[in-house]
């Protein structure tokens, strides 16, 4: 049977920022260009974040509007939104995607199922809050990606559908390589594999210099994977990618070469189970 692999671009992110990478995009306009570009490249979903016009992180109604907007305005793209934002947003600021109904709704949404440290900070998600999201993303229809930054976050994800607040089979991202947090080592990749609910799917995000790497490594074990200026700027040592689709192209060259094709939108709303 055919596994094409589904490719999230994660567009922006909460702590990318222009001085880094003048690449960033942070207007909807120029999310939009770089996503439909990255449609271009193979992949079949974005992990949307917003910003304020100056690049400070938000998780604004209107702003994320805006940006789902103008990406369906130009491609028929996937669009993921974020619920974690930055660290330190309470939980309404973090569900500001979560308001847009009819039109303007997201096509899934993330959640993060336990506190992690995020560097020198700590991503904030206790038990009740993690309940309080899953409840929203619910109540709006939609199926969340289990963001999973260790292996206990996978085994929560089991907790949740036995309180009846999430629904098994699901499908988990693995972020790896976050510093304090679970390293990128191929046998953690396995492990958290080896932990999935039964017939739930998965696809890897792993940070900085991993992060095409494991694009191969998701591809030989029959997943999925993210890239994108959330997680990593470079599209090989030293050198910017100039957009999110130049992490997508190389991402989708990488699969293929390993004997992979890859899912388009329609397909990845049915490898993913979002209308079940
Ligand atoms: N920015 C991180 C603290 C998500 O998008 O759901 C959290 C994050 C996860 O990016
Ligand atoms: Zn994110």
């Amino acid at each position: 049977m055919s596994n094409p692999m589904v490719i999230t671009a994660a567009m922006v992110g909460a702590e990318t920022t222009r001085e880094q990478t003048p690449y960033l995009p942070i207007s909807a306009e120029e999310i939009a260009e770089d996503a439909a570009k990255c449609r271009e490249a193979g992949a079949a979903m974005v992990h949307l974040h917003v910003r304020t016009p100056d690049g400070k992180p938000s998780q604004d109604t209107e702003l994320f509007r805006a940006a789902i907007r103008a990406i369906r305005k130009r491609t028929d793209i996937l669009i993921q939104v974020s619920t974690g934002g930055a660290v330190g947003m309470g939980v309404d600021e973090r569900c500001g995607g979560l308001r847009l109904t009819g039109e303007d709704r997201p096509d899934m949404a993330t959640l993060t199922t336990g506190t992690v440290n995020f560097g020198d900070e700590v991503f904030w998600n206790p038990r009740p809050l993690v309940r309080d999201i899953a409840k929203r993303i619910k109540a709006l229809g939609l199926r969340p990606e289990f963001e999973c930054f260790d292996v206990g976050m996978v085994d929560e994800a089991r907790a949740l559908a036995k309180e009846g607040v999430a629904d098994l089979p699901g499908h988990f991202d693995f972020v790896l390589g976050v510093p304090g947090a679970l390293t990128a080592r191929e046998d953690a990749l396995d492990f958290m594999i080896k932990s999935l609910p039964e017939g739930s799917t998965w696809t890897v995000a792993a940070v900085g210099r991993h992060q095409l790497p494991y694009v191969e490594l998701a591809a030989e074990r029959g997943g999925n994977a993210r890239v994108g200026l959330e997680d990593n700027i470079y599209v090989s040592k030293g050198v910017l990618a100039k957009g999110n689709w130049e992490l997508v192209a190389e991402a989708a060259k990488r699969a293929k070469a390993k004997g992979r094709t890859l899912a388009t939108p329609q397909e990845a709303r049915k490898l993913l189970r979002l209308d079940a």
